[in-house]
C-alpha cells in the first residue's frame, strides 16, 4: 500500500478554520491538485509564475499535488515518486526528453499558448506534437490512477492538461473532476484555427466543473461548446455532455494579500531594497515585473516609456523605469525573438535619452527573489502592468498589496488583463497605444496624494477580498457539488 493510501486520517482541505474538526471529518474529501509543473516543497514562491503563487494556499495538510517533477529522463515515467512535506504529498513523474520537447515546447507552448492569447499568427501546429500532448496527458492519468481514493476531488490546472480528464474517464475514474483555465479562453472563430479544437473541448468537458478567470472567458468557452460539441448550455452555464452534467464557473484567482503586505514591509529593510533606493536617489520608480513572454506586451511597454520621455520632457532625469523580465521557455523560437527585440528597443531608448549620470531604462532577465520584488513594488511610484492578453495577472494584485497606505503608488493596468475586470480604480489603458500608456504614466507620476489614496483604498479592498484562499474554496465548493468546503 502506498504512502497516500495509508494517509486516510489526515485527509482535509484548506478552509479548515471555517469548520469545526468534527463537522469537517464527516464531509472531508481529499483534494488532488494536478498541474503540469509541481513546485518542489522547498521552492514555494521562489520561481516566476502565477500558477504556483495562486495555488500555494491550496496545498494544505492532507492534500496531494501531482504532476511533472521538472526533470527530464530517457522515458516518461509510469510511476510517481512521492515526497511528503508539511503534510502535503508531492507526487511527481519525470518526462521523457522527446515527450517534453513535443508536448511542452511544441504543442502546449508553441500552439495552445499563442492561440489562447489571441496570437494565431504565432501558432505552430504539428501532428506529432499534438500526439505527444495527448500521450503525456494519458501518462499523467495512468500514473495518477493508482493513487486515487473513491472520494478524492481531482482538480486539474491549465492548458497543458486539457485532455487529462477525458483520459481519466477512459480509465474508469468516476470521481468529481474539476478543471481551471489560468489563461484566457477564445471565441469559436479563433478556436477553429486549431485542428483538434473539438477534441480538446471534449477533453475539458469530461470534467464536472470547468472554471475561468473572468465571465468573458467562461462565456467564450460556452460559445465554443455550443459550436463544437453541439450542446445546449442553460443560463447557469450547465450542459449535458456524454451522460454527464458539466458546469462552467467563474472563480478569479488572487493572492494572499495580507501576507504579501507583510512581506513588502519586511522587504524594505533588506539589502536589495536599500541598494535599489541608493541607485535611485530622489527619482521616481516606474516598475514592470513579468515573465519574459510575448503576451506581456513588453516591446509595446518600452515604446510607451520612450514616448513618455519624448512627449513629457519634464520627467527626464527624474524617473527610472525598471523592467524585471525573468527568462522563461527559452527553447521556444518566439521567446528568443522577443528577447532580441527587447535588447534592441532598450538600447534605442537608452541611447536616445541617457545622460552621463542617468540611465532611464533598466532591464534585467534573471529572476529576482520574491522578497526583493515585494520591496521594489513598495518603492515604485508606478506599477506598469500592460499585457496584450492575460488570464488574470497577479503582479497587478501584488503591486496593490505592497503599497504604503499613506503614500501609495499608482497602478497602470491593461484592459486586456483579467485583473482589469476587478481593479477598475487603476488607470486602465490599451497597451497597443503607446501614447495612451505614456499619458497614463504621466498622470500617475503627477497624481495628487488624495486621489492616489482613494484609488488605492478601493483597490486594496478588492485585492483583500478575492484572495488565493477564496479562489480555492470557491472552486472546491463548486466541485464538491455546492457543499461548503
Ligand atoms: C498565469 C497566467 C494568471 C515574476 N517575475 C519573478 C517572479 N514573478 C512572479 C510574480 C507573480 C508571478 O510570477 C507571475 O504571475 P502572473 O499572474 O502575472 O503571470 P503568469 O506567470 O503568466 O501566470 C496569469 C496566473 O497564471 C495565475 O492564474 O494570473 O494570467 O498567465 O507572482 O511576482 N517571482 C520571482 N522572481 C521573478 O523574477 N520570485
Amino acid at each position: 500500500m502506498n504512502e497516500v493510501l495509508k494517509n486516510k486520517v489526515l485527509s482535509r482541505s484548506f478552509s479548515v478554520e471555517r469548520a469545526s474538526m468534527a463537522g469537517l471529518q464527516a464531509k472531508m474529501k481529499r483534494t488532488i491538485i494536478v498541474s503540469n509543473r509541481v513546485p518542489s516543497p522547498h521552492e514555494k514562491g521562489a520561481t516566476a509564475g502565477g500558477l504556483a503563487v495562486g495555488l500555494a494556499d491550496a496545498a494544505t495538510p492532507g492534500s496531494m499535488w501531482f504532476g511533472w517533477s521538472g526533470k527530464r529522463a530517457l522515458e516518461t515515467s509510469t510511476k510517481a515518486e512521492m515526497v511528503t512535506a508539511d503534510g502535503v504529498t508531492y507526487a511527481t513523474i519525470d518526462l521523457g526528453e522527446r515527450d517534453y520537447t513535443r508536448f511542452y515546447n511544441g504543442f502546449a507552448n508553441g500552439a495552445l499558448w499563442p492561440l489562447f492569447h489571441f496570437r494565431s499568427g504565432l501558432l505552430m501546429f504539428s501532428r506529432p506534437d499534438y500526439e505527444a500532448y495527448r500521450a503525456v496527458n494519458r501518462a499523467f492519468a495512468k500514473a495518477l490512477l493508482p493513487l486515487l481514493q473513491p472520494d478524492d476531488l481531482i482538480w486539474i490546472h491549465d492548458y497543458q492538461l486539457l485532455t487529462m480528464a477525458a483520459e481519466l474517464r477512459e480509465l474508469g475514474v468516476v470521481n468529481r473532476i474539476g478543471f481551471f483555465m489560468h489563461i484566457p479562453f477564445v471565441p469559436p472563430a479563433l478556436l477553429a484555427v486549431l485542428p483538434p479544437a473539438a477534441e480538446l473541448l471534449a477533453g475539458m468537458s469530461a470534467c464536472d466543473v470547468v472554471g475561468f478567470q473572468t465571465e468573458r472567458d467562461r462565456l467564450a468557452y460556452l460559445d465554443c461548446a455550443k459550436a463544437f460539441l453541439n450542446v445546449n448550455p442553460d443560463r447557469e452555464g450547465r450542459f449535458a455532455f456524454r451522460e454527464r452534467q458539466v458546469q462552467a464557473v467563474t472563480t478569479p484567482i488572487g493572492i494572499d494579500a495580507d501576507r504579501f503586505t507583510e512581506l513588502a514591509e519586511r522587504a524594505e529593510l533588506t539589502g536589495d531594497a536599500k541598494r535599489l533606493n541608493e541607485s535611485l536617489g530622489e527619482r521616481a520608480l516606474v516598475l514592470g515585473v513579468d515573465r519574459l513572454d510575448y503576451s506581456k506586451g513588453l516591446p509595446q511597454r518600452f515604446d510607451a516609456f520612450g514616448r513618455l520621455l519624448y512627449c513629457f520632457p519634464q520627467h527626464l532625469r527624474k524617473v527610472a523605469f525598471l523592467q524585471i523580465a525573468a527568462r522563461s521557455r527559452q527553447e521556444v523560437g518566439s521567446y528568443q525573438t522577443l528577447r532580441r527585440e527587447l535588447d534592441r528597443r532598450a538600447g534605442d531608448i537608452n541611447g536616445e535619452f541617457s545622460d552621463f549620470d542617468w540611465v532611464p531604462l533598466r532591464y534585467m532577465t534573471h529572476p529576482v527573489k520574491r522578497t526583493a520584488i515585494a520591496g521594489f513594488y513598495r518603492r515604485a511610484r508606478v506599477g506598469l502592468v500592460t499585457p496584450l492578453r492575460d488570464g488574470m495577472n497577479l503582479v497587478a494584485k501584488e503591486y496593490v498589496a505592497a503599497q504604503y497606505e499613506a503614500n501609495p503608488g499608482v497602478l497602470v493596468l491593461s484592459r486586456f488583463a483579467g485583473a482589469a475586470d476587478e481593479l477598475t480604480e487603476a488607470l486602465i489603458v490599451n497597451p497597443f497605444d503607446a501614447d495612451e500608456v505614456a499619458e497614463a504614466i504621466h498622470t500617475a507620476l503627477t497624481m495628487p496624494l488624495q486621489e492616489r489614496q482613494s484609488r488605492h483604498k478601493s483597490l486594496l479592498a478588492k485585492v483583500r477580498h478575492t484572495t488565493a484562499r477564496r479562489f480555492c474554496s470557491d472552486f472546491l465548493d463548486h466541485l464538491n457539488g455546492g457543499v461548503q468546503h
